[in-house]
């Protein structure tokens, strides 16, 4: 059963410092802050290149607390198994937790082969994806994780043309202990979901998929982030859920838009962005679709 968790119960140790070189109002860094908070101080990080390459920032002069390992871009699960095998040799395995924790783009496209491979051997890690879905970091191109009709500087005028990759259900068919989806904008939610994943020690590769929203590639005002991450879950855009050996659960905050009704409209989550501005009115029934199409997945699972 999930425990609800109130903010007064959050430690009150940063493991960021303040300032770090990122956008204001940025909500991967956001999740990093809430993620590094439930996982404390003996956690060892390793990241691609990335925005959170950003946030590590160079060699002597690093914000974040804990030790982290900046590795290729298709190697981040490659590199979090070789750090397990080498705290197993130590005898510190039981006591150290590994995050690897990667963008869309070094998650969904170019390091799935060694996600999957880690999930094959189920490492005993915590594997990360924070998606604000592109590549940022180099200049908004689309991922295998950008939503359908979102412009992004290597898409068709109108928009992409396919579906975001459904990375949970893609991870869930390897069969790992513990998968869910989280949002930065309800941080809470995503603190306790990774205290979860570090009480699942020796149960293998837990991994955890965050939605967050990013000012710049998304287009929107900075002071929108929050709201923007709550529409994606209130539209029903960004189900929240886990699946704990097998039975999936879905979040509070998703739990009543089984009941479509209770759904917001998608617009109201579409309009403000930028990168959706040139939607079509089929376009914006296909996205619908595809938000009704997930949720009926979803609501026969839960049902039965
Ligand atoms: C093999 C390889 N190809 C391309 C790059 C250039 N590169 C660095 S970061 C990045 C974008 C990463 O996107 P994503 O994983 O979604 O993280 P984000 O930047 O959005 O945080 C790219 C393409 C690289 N470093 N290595
Ligand atoms: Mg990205």
């Amino acid at each position: 059963m999930f425990k609800p968790v109130k903010i007064m119960d959050l430690p009150e140790e940063e493991m960021i410092l303040p300032g770090t070189r990122l956008c204001p109002s940025c909500a991967p860094q956001l999740a990093y802050r809430f993620i590094l908070k439930a996982l404390g101080p003996k956690t060892i990080v390793t990241v691609p290149a990335s925005c959170m390459t950003v946030v590590h920032g160079m060699q002597g002069a690093t914000p974040v607390k804990v030790p982290v390992l900046n590795t290729t871009f298709e190697t981040v699960a490659a590199s979090a198994s070789g750090i397990v095998a080498s705290l197993k040799n130590l005898g510190k395995d039981k006591e150290v937790t590994v995050l690897a924790i990667a963008g869309d783009g070094g998650t969904v496209d170019i390091g799935i082969q060694g996600l999957s491979g880690a999930a094959e051997r189920n490492t005993d890690m915590i594997y990360c994806c924070y998606d604000n879905e592109a590549y940022m970091n180099t200049g908004i191109q689309r991922s295998g994780s950008t939503p359908f009709g979102a412009i992004t500087t290597t898409t068709p005028i109108n928009g992409k043309l396919e579906h975001k990759k459904n990375m949970g259900m893609i991870m869930e068919a390897h069969g790992l202990s513990y998968i869910a989806t989280a949002c930065a904008s309800y941080p809470q939610d995503l603190y306790a979901k990774f205290v979860k994943a570090k009480e699942m020690k020796g149960q293998g590769l837990r991994y955890i998929h965050v939605l967050a929203p990013c000012p710049p590639g998304w287009g929107f005002d900075n002071k929108l982030t929050i709201e923007i991450g709550r529409l994606a879950v209130k539209t029903g855009f960004w189900p929240m859920y886990e699946i704990i050996h097998g039975k999936m659960e879905l979040s509070k905050e998703s739990k009543r838009l089984v009941d479509p009704t209770k759904r917001k409209p998608l617009e109201e989550y579409l309009t403000p962005q930028r990168r959706f501005r040139k939607l079509n009115p089929s376009q914006l029934q296909e996205i619908k679709k595809y938000v009704n199409d997930t949720w009926e997945t979803i609501n026969k699972r839960v049902s039965c």
